[in-house]
């Protein structure tokens, strides 16, 4: 059986839906990163970047979101992009500036606009217009199109749905006008009952709501070194 460790965030929410909607069977192991419990030593064997979401598959172990899309592609035959041709390579490479460009980008404008401390003015601008370059990337491409790669639904569309209910905490409430496409692909996945299922998994679980000081140790344990200093 599956085990699948989750937080309700946008990186496991990616990896949730797939599961979703492949119908794979699977056990859902929360992980509480407000409470540290990406920190702890079993969670670390499995994931030693102490992030979610990760997974295991009998001796399967996988960590990073876009691995585990990938992995879970192949193993259900479902959704991937595992030949050669120009939409497997098209779909790789949108696969890729999704997780290389716009989870960490979207991470890091969401930590400087919301959590990081004063003064902070260079870092939000940076992150925040580099981050919404990226999703007119991504709007662009979904011109006039129901989905990322040709005309099927994958897991480049599971990525971006993933990071796109985003969009209004990382921008503001009027983002959505400068991203008519990404929410119309964001509304379609929504409707399907695999995102459904998702959001109700979200409500199975009681996870740390409140950004407080021990949760702040927990997921940016870097400060340590400004308190030292
Ligand atoms: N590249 C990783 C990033 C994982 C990641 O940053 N996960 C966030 C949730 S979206 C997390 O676990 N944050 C808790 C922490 O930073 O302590 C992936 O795609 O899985």
């Amino acid at each position: 059986m599956i085990k699948f460790y989750y937080h309700p965030s946008p990186n496991p929410a990616k990896v949730a839906l797939f599961l979703e909607e492949a119908g794979l069977d699977y056990q859902t192991m929360p992980v509480d990163t407000r409470k540290g419990e990406q920190h702890h030593e079993d969670y670390l064997a499995i994931n030693p970047n102490a992030k979610t979401p990760a997974l295991t598959d009998g001796d399967a172990v996988l960590f990073d979101s876009t691995a585990i899309l990938l992995y879970l592609a192949r193993k259900s035959g479902k959704f991937g992009f595992e030949g050669t041709s120009a939409t497997d390579a098209e779909g790789l490479s949108w696969l890729m500036f999704i997780a290389t460009g716009i989870g960490p980008y979207c991470g890091q404008a969401v930590h400087f606009k919301h959590f990081a401390p004063e003064p902070k003015d260079y870092a939000v601008n940076r992150y925040s217009v580099e981050a919404e370059r990226h999703w007119l990337l991504i709007e662009e491409k979904l011109r006039g199109k129901t989905f990322m790669i040709g005309d099927s639904y994958s897991i480049v569309d599971m990525s971006v749905w993933g990071w796109a209910r985003a969009i209004p905490f990382i921008f503001g409430d009027n983002a959505w006008d400068q991203f008519p496409n990404v929410k119309r692909l964001l509304d379609t996945i929504n409707g399907r009952p695999a995102a459904e299922k998702v959001n109700a998994l979200a409500k199975q679980f009681t996870f740390k709501q409140e950004m407080d000081e021990d949760a702040r140790a927990h997921m940016f344990p870097q400060n340590k070194r400004l308190l030292k200093s």
